[in-house]
């Protein structure tokens, strides 16, 4: 899998913001991802070049760059369909979620001289 994304500055300097002003409950957040993919798919079981489209524009343009050209959310959905069904699953969107993540846990591990 190769997803290319880039993130925008405002969602790099992530790290110089106090934790206590990101902390969000967590069963929330989960919810938060479900819900935003269920909508999106509106009853289908994943998520057609459209559906994705919007669901990247609608929830990820304030993260991510270069959302506004449809061509690297194509790239990014290429990246992301394992299965190559041209589509994206849930579990798919999911490797999203778990990418996003990743890059935020790495940007705030940069920004901390923790050395346990
Ligand atoms: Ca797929």
């Amino acid at each position: 899998m190769a997803i290319s994304i880039h993130f925008t500055p405002e969602f790099t300097s992530v790290c110089s913001v106090p934790f206590s002003s990101l902390y969000v409950d967590m069963d929330s957040a989960i919810k938060t991802v479900v819900t935003t993919f269920l909508g999106s798919a509106r009853g289908e079981e994943s998520l057609n070049n459209q559906s994705f489209q919007k669901l990247i524009q609608k929830n990820l343009s304030s993260i991510m760059e270069d959302t506004d050209r449809q061509s690297s959310i194509r790239e990014m959905q290429q990246g992301l369909d394992n299965n190559s069904d041209g589509k994206v699953s849930f579990q798919e969107y999911l490797n999203l979620i778990g990418y996003l993540a990743n890059s935020v846990s790495q940007k705030k591990c940069e920004g901390n001289a923790d050395s346990s």
